[in-house]
């Protein structure tokens, strides 16, 4: 069996998605996710420029041998755009391999570890009150885990919180918008957040957090040590994790468990975080690490630290990176929780899938590969619109992490 051609189909049915498809001489073929929010083109150019012409030729078969190709005969190894086109073509090897097998692609992987994948959504709001009735939401909805973000008193906006009613969605303009922070406001606001979000709805629901890299780790240190009585599932992204020994000063102050890795791309970038048990669960996902390949070799040295997964699921990661997680949920022994985003009626008529919600779980279906598939003439009718990720300042105006 050869690949004789890949593709590379850029859409935006309400949010950029890259989708890389690959043929086969036996006309299998398989699809990946190469999304990376805000960089999407890079990534077109990385697989188009120099991915696909090595790829013409090989067998499909020998995932192993063409991922180890593409990352240690890169020589420029590692790294955002390089290690989500590697996603893109892992994904769509194993999604040619399950084909081939005629086996749901969680078969291949060891067969599943659990009956239904729980997993948590947002619940956002400009004030506590309304946040309060986000989270009503999402419990009525059958979610038993939720993420809580709310407008602060005194910042025109925040990470995680919709404006004028529409849905929250990061990478709103051409350009990167601004906006303010203040660690201070936000710190003295939490536990009132919190506070009120258990009062209201006692102590059976799983609450998350995401602190989206803004404080230092004595910052977050104290805020994990005021947010115990609320016990959270996790708090996450507390710091920026560049510097993976931040987390250890955090770790000696809180029991609140934390979790970290959605902008990481390789095993390297939390071999610390996970080996000296700094963090409880790991949010790095198929699309961005490197696939099926490396996220199967990293969930299984986290296991040895007691580290689950928590795979990252924002609307930037396409249905075509979800439905092979839901395989992945399904089968990794040492999973924790999957994020999930709804996805808008357009996303979902340009990808088809067949992973199934119900009341706060997911379960992945049971056709051939990852179940998941692109209409290319529909994704046709929405051109990429180029849309980048906002930045952040403080109030005096010096450039913070976003
Ligand atoms: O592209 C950036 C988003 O995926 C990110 O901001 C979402 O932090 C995020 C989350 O936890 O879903
Ligand atoms: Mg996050």
């Amino acid at each position: 069996m050869k690949i004789i051609d890949a593709k590379v189909i850029v859409c935006s049915p309400g949010r950029n998605f890259v989708t890389l498809k690959v043929m086969t001489d036996e006309g299998v073929y398989g699809v990946g996710d190469a999304t990376l929010n805000g960089r999407e083109l890079s990534v077109v150019s990385y697989l188009e420029d120099h991915i696909i012409p090595v790829l013409i030729g090989k067998d499909p078969q020998r995932i192993e041998d063409i991922w180890q190709f593409l990352y240690r005969g890169a020589y420029w190894r590692r790294g955002p755009v390089g290690m989500t086109a590697l996603a893109a073509v892992d994904i769509a090897l194993w999604d040619i391999k399950a084909k081939i097998a005629n086996l749901p692609l969680y078969q291949l992987l060891g067969g599943r570890s659990r009956d239904r994948i729980m997993t948590y959504t947002h619940a956002d709001g400009v004030c506590i009150e309304s946040t309060l009735d986000a989270v009503g939401k999402a419990i009525d909805a059958g979610y038993q885990a939720v993420r809580v973000q709310s407008g602060i008193p005194g910042l025109a906006s925040t990470y995680g919180v919709a404006k004028d009613g529409r849905k929250y969605e990061p990478a709103d303009a051409d350009l990167p918008s601004e906006s303010v922070w203040s660690t201070h406001k936000y710190l003295n606001f939490m536990p009132k957040l919190f506070d009120a979000v258990r009062s209201q709805y006692g102590d059976d629901i799983h609450l998350l957090h995401d602190v989206h890299h803004r404080l230092t780790p004595i910052e977050a240190a104290r805020l994990g040590k005021e947010l115990e009585p609320y016990h959270l599932f996790w708090m996450e992204d507390a710091v920026v994790a560049e510097n993976q020994e931040s987390f250890r000063l955090i770790r000696e102050h809180t029991t609140t468990p934390l979790a970290v890795g959605e902008v990481f791309n390789s095993i390297h970038d939390c071999r610390s975080l996970i080996q000296e048990q700094y963090i409880d669960y790991i949010r790095s996902t198929l699309v961005h690490a490197g696939g099926i390949t490396q996220m199967r070799r990293l969930a299984d040295f986290a296991s040895l630290y007691h580290v689950k997964t928590g795979f990252h699921g924002a609307t930037d990661l396409s249905p075509v990176c979800m439905g092979a997680a839901m395989h992945f949920d399904y089968w990794v022994p040492n999973f924790g929780i999957q994020e999930h985003m709804p996805y808008t009626r357009e996303m979902e008529s340009v990808f088809s899938f067949d992973y199934k919600f119900e009341r706060g779980f997911f379960t992945p279906g049971e056709s051939a590969g990852h179940g998941v598939d692109i209409d290319e003439s529909l994704a046709k009718k929405y051109p990429y619109k180029r849309a980048m990720l906002p930045v952040n300042r403080l109030e005096d105006g010096t450039l913070w992490n976003w």
